[in-house]
């Protein structure tokens, strides 16, 4: 089956590529020939993806997948959440981005934060969703140099190390768009062959 990755983020599109099987024809929005900025507008994580995979169906009528993801910090009432591309002001300025989360943290003892990524598959008109969610903590100082994003001081449950210091196939394994893939695949594999 072939599907576009309604995405202008090539991070993630690495990482979906290096999750997909050979069962799956990834196109990215340059093959379909859509290079406009798509716009992101709405108030909720779960409104973006739908959004974004909504502008490619109906522009373009080709089956797709959109992600949208954010990182929801417990002591700022859930900021940056749908924020997080923006937050620092700059659109995807990653260091911006971690130095004002680091900032707006500081003498915080309540670190609990987690990644939220909400996928949206459209086939032939009709939408279907999946979710999936990375719960850790946010760390004082960045640590590692891989990912991207607020990687470098996510530290996820159950690990000793941030996102940015673990292989892009061992933050696949465990991370907030690695599950909500994993749903999604799932989802595929069942569907009748066309
Ligand atoms: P597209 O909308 O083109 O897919 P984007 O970079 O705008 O790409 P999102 O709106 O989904 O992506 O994500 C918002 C921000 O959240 C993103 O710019 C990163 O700063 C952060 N983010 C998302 N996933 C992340 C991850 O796996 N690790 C670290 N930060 C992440």
């Amino acid at each position: 089956m072939t599907l576009c990755f309604a995405t202008n983020n090539a991070n993630k599109l690495a990482e979906i590529a290096a999750l997909l099987g050979d069962q799956f024809t990834l196109k990215t929005l340059q093959d379909i020939g859509c290079f406009e900025e798509i716009p992101e507008t709405q108030a909720t994580i779960p409104g973006n993806s739908r959004q974004k995979a909504e502008h490619v169906w109906d522009h373009y009528q080709v089956n797709c997948f959109a992600d949208d993801s954010g990182l929801e910090v417990d002591a700022l009432d859930g900021a940056p959440g749908v924020h997080s591309a923006y937050y620092g002001g700059h659109p995807r300025s990653y260091e911006r981005n971690l130095n004002l989360l680091l900032t707006n943290l500081k003498d915080q003892t309540n670190r609990r934060a987690r990644f939220r990524t909400v996928i949206t598959l459209v086939i032939d008109g009709q939408y279907w969703s999946f979710e999936g969610v990375a719960e850790g903590q946010i760390l004082t100082e960045p640590r590692g140099t891989g990912g991207f994003g607020y990687d470098p001081i996510f530290q996820p449950d159950g690990h000793d190390r941030t996102f940015a210091e673990m292989s892009m196939e061992e933050k696949g394994d465990i991370s907030h768009r690695g599950k909500a893939f994993a749903k999604l695949v799932a989802f595929l594999k069942e569907l009748p062959p066309t």
